[in-house]
């Protein structure tokens, strides 16, 4: 978390790659971890909605052998807890009413964090209309809000931040239809002094920076790299050299 904090006061933007391990295969890690360390991803998150027990835990332990960034759960359930990861987004869908999703997996997940060394991060997670039926909302049974209605997402995550909360997370839902709109993002930015998360439908470089410029802090992306691996040649890392000529050029 803290370094996130130091990013977000350098305004250094975060890119994190998202793997479902419920659609990833195993034995993929090597060649795609390649990709994404080749790019400008700075973290790994590992989660979904349904995940087999077990797996998560298999998969991490892959991804850690290969990639020394961050592995930072994003659990559909408390079944995704491994200790194996860095750190836990300790998700609660303030968006929704559904006890079991804001307090309820929480309350089941303390026994198995007991002893583990895993930094656990609040988390005001919020659906918002995606343009589609997403997983979130099958499983949880939870209307996203809408997305034309932004004073009550702003309000959402204030509330979200007054409650303790570290991080925001805004969600179109992943494979939604478009990214959330920069005027969500904005104005969630403008009234919380938090680091916001966006994910969701982001399938392009354009709209990766349309969703920074916005006020996005980090940025999630899965359905687009799990579809066509190619999509890391637009989101290569520059290499030192390139890197260097960048820095005189702006000095
Ligand atoms: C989903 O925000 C993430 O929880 C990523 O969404 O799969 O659409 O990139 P995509």
């Amino acid at each position: 978390y803290q370094n996130i904090l130091k990013s977000v006061l350098e305004k250094k933007k975060l890119l994190a790659v998202l793997i479902d391990p419920d659609k990833f295969p195993v034995e993929r890690t090597d060649s795609f971890l390649l990709k994404v360390n080749a790019s400008l991803a700075t973290h790994i998150f590992v989660g979904g909605s349904t995940v087999d027990d077990f797996v998560t835990d298999i998969l991490v332990s892959e991804i850690k052998k290969h990639s020394n960034l961050p592995v930072v759960l994003f659990p559909g359930d408390v079944t995704q807890i491994t200790n194996k990861a860095d750190a836990l987004l300790f998700l609660s869908l303030i968006s929704g009413r559904n006890p079991e999703y804001l307090i309820g997996k929480h309350v089941q997940a303390v026994s198995k964090l007991k002893g583990s060394n895993l930094e656990v991060v609040p988390t005001g997670y919020l659906l918002i209309e995606g343009g589609k039926v997403t997983a979130v909302e099958r499983v949880t049974g939870e209307k996203p809000l809408s997305r034309t209605n932004v004073q009550d997402i702003v309000d959402t995550a204030c509330a979200g931040h007054l409650l303790g909360m570290k991080l925001i997370y805004l969600e179109a839902g992943s494979g939604a239809k478009a990214p959330l709109t920069q005027r969500i993002i904005s104005e969630v930015k403008k009234a919380v002094q938090l680091p916001i998360i966006v994910g969701g439908g982001i399938r392009s470089k354009a709209q990766l920076d349309a969703v920074y410029e916005a006020g996005a802090d980090l940025a999630v992306i899965g359905t687009a790299f799990e579809q066509d691996e190619l999509f890391f040649e637009d989101l290569k890392a520059p290499s030192s050299a390139e890197q260097l000529l960048k820095e005189d050029n702006n000095d």
